[in-house]
């Protein structure tokens, strides 16, 4: 398939303000605006076979990265801007990516980030407040919506959203050990219907590191955790504690580790699997999580 990207026109070659007065290109002015005419199936074949080549593609990646949170994207970004060698697939069960990472604390939008984490927002362009040891974003959807579109903007990601993880592949090394090998997924519709229809298989990726950023417990959240549970890879939860910001982000950041091999887990997903504090609304924990999660999948890769 061809990958022609065009450059988009800037502001300014649409909409021009000349002293005072607007002054639009001729195509926007009255009734001139034409579109170029197009036949149904284009645009569908235009969506499908992308979509299924980036399906047959991804079936093998080299790290598949569960949750489009901000631990899930801090990481994505950290390990893909680094090594543009690395098929990189995210896997988003909801339709919109970005976890709770909208919003700030009780639907407010202003986001707090503690620092060291402000570096983060430096190197991806984010503009924020400075309050001595912890900076502010104006709307935490600024610090989301850039954290994505650059993410997006590196040609070794692939964003899969409204697919949920529904298990994970397991195999057995040459030690006859037990390893996480890839994940098995399926559309999210599907997902939250298999007690309504009969069986609907899923589909598969493979790769030799999974990062697990499915945030704390909820209907899809946790995912990995409780999974390792039921598979008997882990004996039982250590289960989300109460909120202590003091000790939960360093916690979270320092724990952040392969926690069976093959698989590296992330951000409030840990929590629950440790048994370790919530830090609330302060977001620089699961940058730092996410950071150090990329660490840890290189790590793994480069052995
Ligand atoms: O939709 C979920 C969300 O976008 C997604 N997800 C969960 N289960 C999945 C599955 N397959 C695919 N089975 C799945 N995707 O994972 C994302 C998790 O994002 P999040 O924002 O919930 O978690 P996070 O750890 O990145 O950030 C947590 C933010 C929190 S919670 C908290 C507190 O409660 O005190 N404090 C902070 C900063």
């Amino acid at each position: 398939m061809s990958a022609t990207v065009v450059e988009t026109p800037t502001l300014e070659s649409t909409l021009k303000v000349v002293g005072g007065k607007a002054d639009v290109a001729e195509e926007y002015d009255g009734s001139g605006y034409r579109f170029a005419p197009i036949e149904e199936a284009q645009v569908t074949r235009a969506m499908i076979k992308r979509y299924f080549t980036t399906m047959y593609e991804r079936a093998i990646s080299d790290v598949v990265i569960v949750g489009a949170g901000s631990a899930g994207l801090s990481c994505a970004y950290s390990l893909a801007s680094r090594r543009p060698d690395l098929k990189v697939t995210i896997i988003e069960a909801n339709v919109a990516p970005g976890g709770g990472a909208w919003l700030g604390g009780q639907l407010m939008t202003p986001m707090v980030i503690r620092k060291p984490a402000d570096n983060f927002l430096r190197e991806i362009g984010v503009p924020y407040e400075d309050e001595g040891g912890f900076v502010v974003v104006k709307h935490a959807a600024l610090f989301t919506a850039t954290l994505l579109a650059r993410v997006l903007a590196l040609p070794n990601v692939v964003l899969m959203n409204a697919t949920a993880v529904e298990d994970l592949i397991t195999t057995t090394d040459f030690e006859g050990q037990q390893r996480v090998a890839g994940v098995v997924t399926n559309w999210t519709l599907v997902a939250l219907n298999h007690d309504t229809q009969s069986c609907m298989d899923p589909a598969t990726i493979t790769a030799p590191v999974v990062v697990t950023a499915t945030g704390h417990d909820g209907p899809m959240g946790a995912f990995s955790a409780k999974r390792l549970v039921s598979m008997g890879f882990t004996k039982e939860l250590g289960n989300m504690r109460g909120l202590d910001m003091n000790r939960a982000e360093p916690a979270i950041v320092n724990r952040t580790r392969e926690v069976v091999p093959g698989l590296v887990m992330a951000g409030m997903e840990l929590a629950e699997y440790d048994g370790s504090n919530r830090m609330g609304p302060t977001f620089g924990g699961m940058i730092g999580s996410g950071v150090k999660a990329a660490h840890e999948a290189l790590r793994i890769l480069d052995a």
